[in-house]
């Protein structure tokens, strides 16, 4: 029997593929001759060194084949690689930023999702589980001033089920873009997320199986930051006391980017403030 975790896992690998498949980052794929030939020797030799030090077996070799072959076969190279290695390319690419941190993507980002004016209110069903939360937040440049950008958003549901990825849910279910004002301001009320789990029986779920790990990440929001001639940032936040802050399977919760959310004035739900400054592009 299909169960809705099952449905899950093998939409969402797929759809993860295609979605990497018909984005620009497709046209930004030359890489020079003489850096694939440096890289790649040098991931070869990593791999040698390996074989060579823990002797591995015709077995093992036979096994790792066979798991590579499933990883496409299930569309879950978009995952495989956000979770085990975007983590130290984001690490890379932002070593000199000033700014506010950032961390990784991930494999669920959709583009363009409909512009709201702050105040804003993403998307969700009628009878969305959860709590409130109400996200209050400025822009800003390394100077202070306020930057009349935008926050793209996005993140899983009470269920740990993000849209577009999972059957059933609406198209752009707590999924927005939100114009900040001209001060760089903007208010965005959402519904607390769950920790997500990835999916179990797709080709990385048998490798977290086979290794005896776990394959929770703690419950996050997404955004991508962005304002006029300034760097964007990608980031995640989280929330103080989950249980996987410090074991994340994707390796990419930073302590800066723990929230602090508190009983809204109002008396529902949580509420927050957390500005991100951005770097001259
Ligand atoms: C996610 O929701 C996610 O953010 C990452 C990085 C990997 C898998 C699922
Ligand atoms: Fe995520």
């Amino acid at each position: 029997t299909i169960t809705e975790f099952d449905a899950k896992a093998a939409e969402s690998g797929n759809k993860a593929t295609e979605r990497f498949k018909a984005s620009g980052k497709r046209a930004a794929l030359e890489v020079p001759k003489e850096r694939v030939s440096l890289l790649a020797r040098e991931v070869l030799e990593a791999v040698y060194a390996t074989i060579r030090k823990h002797k591995v077996t015709y077995a093992e070799y036979n096994a790792l084949k066979d798991w590579l072959i499933s990883v496409g076969e299930d569309g879950e190279w978009p995952l495989f690689l956000d979770v085990w290695v975007e983590h130290v390319v984001e690490e890379v690419a932002t070593e000199n930023r000033k700014g506010s941190k950032g961390t990784i993507e991930g494999p669920y980002y959709v583009p363009d999702s409909p512009a709201q004016k702050t105040p804003a209110r993403l998307p969700r069903r009628d009878d969305e589980p959860g709590t409130e939360l109400t996200w209050k937040g400025q822009i800003r440049d390394l100077d202070g001033n306020g930057l009349p950008g935008k926050v793209e958003i996005w993140h899983a549901d009470g269920a740990g089920f993000y849209s577009q990825y999972a059957p059933g849910l609406p198209e752009w279910n707590l999924r927005g873009t939100v114009l900040a004002d001209e001060n760089g301001n903007f208010e965005i009320q959402t519904m607390r997320p769950a920790p997500y789990q990835i999916p179990t029986d797709g080709a990385c779920g048998k490798l977290i199986a086979a290794a005896g790990w776990h394959a929770w990440r703690p419950a996050h929001i997404h955004v991508k930051v962005s304002a006029p001639g300034h760097e964007l940032i990608t980031a995640q936040l989280y929330f103080p006391g989950d249980a996987h802050n410090d074991d994340d399977i994707a390796s990419a919760v930073k302590p800066e980017l723990i929230l602090d959310p508190k009983p809204a004035a109002d008396g529902k739900g949580e509420e927050m403030v957390y500005d991100f400054v951005l770097d001259p592009a």
